[in-house]
């Protein structure tokens, strides 16, 4: 069952959708904003010589440095008169990204949400707490738009405030909550804490994305509450949430609403496209947004694409879930180390909470790595024998080992309660 027709197109139906949409794109952007018109000059490529998606790679690439450049509006397509509603994403550094959305955009977006959730066993009759945070950022009302366009019934608690998210989760009986991975734990800890056991709530999915998360740390949030967690992505310069998701019956890779967003894998280095199967970074176009079209966006994150036919039914192409970005690399002593191997590996480990924190220091001219850890409130054993586990687990599977491995109670791990978890502190350039 699925919420739009277009889900279980043929491909090829598919494919000459997305060939005249994004020669109309390419156009448009060429016609309305500067940078593109120029970026297409320089690279001597004319809107003309894109008639379809396999000329796609002939297009320069859009950075989330272009967006920082033309801050606040170099990138909008349509006069200020008709932008209906303004987003931004924050990075670490520097000016935020300021996206914007005419009437019809917010209408594909409120339709690509709307899929979403259906794709993830939302209904009409359900009820939706989302915990997503409302304002500038794009996934509370990304989220509640969505619930709404369904038909089923939202209630926009936002981040944070836990005792009453969770008086709510229980009193209004919510089948749904939609939030971040981390806070999703954090959630299930504070019921316990509170003598609520996390199994007897309501709860039947979790909608879990906006930051990374591994296997493992799903199966964890499963099991703590008793619910399936479905992934889903989205990315503000984009649209927001419900550039893709999985479907609750296969969890297998996320669908990308392909009719309007086309997707491409690219070596991170090179930008050389990659074909299907392999990892590299995701790279996507926009095939319908008007107040901001986006040509070829790097992405940061990682991922491969399968083309294949889900057992759900749907002919979209799936993205492999994106366990970590090209940027979050961290490179200690010369090796590459990304903080989801770490991750993998020590929530494996009996009695591991999956809460902890990288701290990267230089000494000298010496990089080190300290790791921080928290036990489970069922362990009895001794710092020093876990962080032996530890130890000896993170041996056998990474090329550089922690200098420091520091045990931790529960609880004494920073939690975020609204926004994205920071997991790596980098002090390195510090005095
Ligand atoms: O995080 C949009 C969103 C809101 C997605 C709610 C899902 C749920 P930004 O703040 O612009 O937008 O951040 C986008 O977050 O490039 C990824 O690095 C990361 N990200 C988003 N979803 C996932 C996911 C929203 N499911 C950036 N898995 C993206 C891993 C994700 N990373």
């Amino acid at each position: 069952m699925v919420y739009s027709d277009i889900e279980t197109a043929p491909r090829e139906e598919l494919r000459e959708l997305q060939d005249e949409r994004l020669a109309e794109t390419v156009e448009y952007a060429y016609e309305n904003v500067d940078f593109y018109r120029d970026a297409l000059d320089e690279a001597g490529v004319a809107p003309e010589d894109i008639e379809s998606v396999e000329d796609v790679s002939k297009l320069p690439f859009t950075t989330k440095e272009d967006f920082r450049d033309e801050y606040p509006d170099g990138l909008f397509a349509v006069e200020h008169d008709e932008v209906c509603r303004i987003h931004a994403s924050s990075g670490t550094t520097g000016k935020p990204k300021i996206v914007s959305y005419t009437d019809e955009d917010l209408g594909v977006w409120r339709e690509v949400m709307a899929r979403s959730l259906y794709a993830a066993g939302v209904r009409p009759e359900h009820v939706v707490q989302n915990a997503y945070g409302y304002g500038l950022f794009t996934g509370g009302l990304g989220f509640h738009d969505g619930v709404e366009e369904l038909g089923a019934c939202v209630i926009p608690t936002g981040g944070g405030n836990t005792a009453r998210q969770l008086d709510m989760l229980q009193d209004l009986e919510s089948d749904v909550l939609s939030c971040t991975p981390s806070y999703c734990l954090y959630l299930a800890e504070a019921a316990e804490e509170r003598g609520i056991d996390p199994k007897e709530l309501p709860l039947s999915t979790v909608v879990i994305g906006a930051e990374p998360f591994t296997d493992p740390m799903r199966e964890e949030i499963e099991e703590a509450l008793d619910v399936t967690a479905v992934d889903v992505y989205g990315l503000s310069e984009i649209i927001g949430p419900g550039v893709s998701i999985e479907c609750e019956e296969v969890q297998n890779g996320l669908h990308v609403w392909e009719d309007h967003f086309y997707p491409e894998v690219v070596d991170p280095q090179t930008g050389e496209p990659l074909p299907e199967g392999e990892e590299g970074e995701l790279v996507v176009t926009s095939l319908t947004k008007q107040a901001l079209p986006v040509l070829r966006y790097r992405t940061g994150d990682m991922t491969s694409l399968t083309y294949d036919e889900c057992d759900c039914g749907r002919t979209v192409v799936r993205m492999d879930n994106v366990t970590g970005r090209t940027d979050d690399l961290i490179i200690v002593r010369g090796v590459n180390v990304y903080p989801s191997q770490i991750e993998e590996v020590m929530v494996d480990i009996e009695h591991v909470a999956p809460h902890y924190r990288i701290d990267l220091y230089r000494k000298g001219n010496l990089d080190t790595m300290e790791l921080t850890v928290e036990y489970t409130e069922d362990y009895e054993g001794t710092h020093e024998e876990l962080e032996r586990d530890i130890r000896n687990e993170l041996e056998e599977t990474l090329e550089v080992k922690p200098d420091e491995i520091e045990v931790v109670g529960p609880g004494v791990v920073d939690r975020t309660e609204t926004g994205k978890v920071k997991r790596v502190f980098d002090h390195r350039d510090e005095e």
